[in-house]
């Protein structure tokens, strides 16, 4: 009896064991109504497929399925034989994490999470040490704060960006939804290998500010030339981030507003009268009328603005109000609310490194800068943001001339502008 028993026992362990799971050539199945079948048989299929490379004879993919359904692991491979996308299906659908190889020969794969065959989640690039970086992309905005989808609390980790082609644009970090630590940027140049893309930024960011930056210049001329901008906040001078303290200023100051733009600064200045004019969104022209300015508000007669141009008079107590005007590719736009993602990226940080003065130009913000420069000089003003493909020549002039002269060059640009408004009155006419 006992012999029996372990002699039964024997044959199950045995048939178990042996009797290998079937295995086909993904090429030789069959479909009816959706499922996959082997030829000559009446079930669907259960068991492994496999596809080799007609060159080398090397496995291309593995995949199982279960009733005729994709269901379980599959797995691809490049005809050097690495591992190029794997993922997991049930019953037909692509569900957990998959592992994509988008691009050849990319340091990168990504990795999307899909549930029930929907992606759910944000999508990763994952780096040959299995590093995870989220896609800027795949990032979800709240109150200035980034996150992952579907998850509450703020993103903190690593983030990467492509370029249309595929070529890093961006690596950089965030924590708690801001952006900290080191980041990096580079311009898309050729196409072949993507190593030799050029960096163009590099810096620190602490709490989503900006600190110690070096920027490349001029890379459509292949300049490597890099400027030191190294600017410690705690060291920044006149500077005043908050825009909820009451600004405490008299009229002896001078008022001078900063409208950052892809990739240009314009600079308003109050005229005479010491006020501004209103500006309005539906009259910017970005050839007659940057800023928007109503020349038929209260104050807006006699104002004059420049672009690129930021003159300030020296010894003199200066309030510069720094924005970004809300256009996109020279579009103005009203509701900005649809366009919040773009617009929270596209923003501009001004530097004028020796001056010691950096301050972010946000949508819908002034932040303010109170400044009195001591010397005369001539400097450059440029935004060390990678606010867009051209962002190294977004730069603009510096000049911290003498009250007198001050007082000359706004008279200049005063007669300048009435010369102007002559050849408008001119083009007034019906056509
Ligand atoms: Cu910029």
């Amino acid at each position: 009896m006992k012999k029996t028993l372990l002699i039964i026992a024997s044959l199950l362990f045995i048939t178990s064991t042996v009797i290998p799971q079937s295995k086909m050539n993904i090429n030789n199945l069959v479909e009816y109504g959706g499922k996959k079948y082997k030829p000559n048989v009446d079930k669907p299929y259960t068991g492994l497929v496999f596809d080799l490379y007609r060159t080398t004879g090397n496995k291309s993919l593995e995949g199982r399925y279960k009733d005729g359904l994709k269901n379980g692991k599959w797995e691809w491979w490049s005809e050097n034989g690495k591992m190029d996308s794997t993922g997991q299906y049930t019953h037909g659908k692509k569900n957990g994490e998959w592992i994509i190889n988008k691009y050849k020969d990319h340091p990168f794969k990504f990795v999307l999470t899909y549930d029930d065959g929907k992606i759910s989640g944000s999508e990763f690039a994952i780096d040959s040490l299995g590093n995870k970086y989220i896609l800027k992309n795949s990032l979800v905005h709240n109150e200035g704060l980034k996150y992952e989808k579907n998850i509450k609390t703020p993103y903190t980790g690593p983030v990467m960006e492509q370029w249309y082609n595929g070529k890093i644009k961006l690596i950089g970090y965030y924590k708690d939804g801001l952006r900290d630590g080191n980041w990096e940027f580079w311009f898309d140049i050729g196409w072949d290998d993507y190593s030799s893309t050029f960096k163009t930024m590099a810096g620190e960011y602490k709490d989503g500010t900006a600190i110690n930056w070096v920027i490349t210049t001029d890379p459509e001329k292949n300049i490597l030339e890099k400027f030191d901008l190294t600017v410690t906040s705690n060291e920044t001078k006149g500077i005043v981030k908050s825009n909820s303290g009451e600004l405490i200023i008299d009229d002896s100051w001078v008022r001078i507003k900063v409208y950052a733009q892809q990739f240009a600064w314009n600079i308003h200045y109050t005229g005479q009268d010491g006020k501004f004019g209103e500006t309005k969104l539906y009259l910017i022209d970005d050839v007659d009328n940057p800023i928007g300015l109503d020349r038929n508000s209260t104050y807006g007669a006699d104002d004059i603005y420049t672009i690129n141009e930021l003159v300030l008079p020296v010894n003199t107590n200066v309030l510069l109000e720094v924005t970004t005007k809300a256009t996109y590719a020279g579009v103005a736009i009203e509701d900005l609310s649809q366009y919040k993602d773009i617009m929270d990226e596209l923003y501009h940080i001004l530097l004028i490194p020796e001056l010691n003065l950096l301050q972010e130009a946000r949508i819908n913000v002034w932040n303010n800068i109170k400044i009195n420069v001591k010397e005369t000089g001539n400097y450059t003003m440029r935004c060390v943001h990678y606010c867009g493909i051209g962002a190294y020549r977004h730069k603009g002039f510096v000049t911290i001339t003498e009250e007198e002269s001050y007082q000359a060059w706004l008279e200049e640009e005063k007669l300048y502008l009435e010369e102007n408004s002559d050849v408008d009155d001119w083009g007034d006419d019906d056509w």
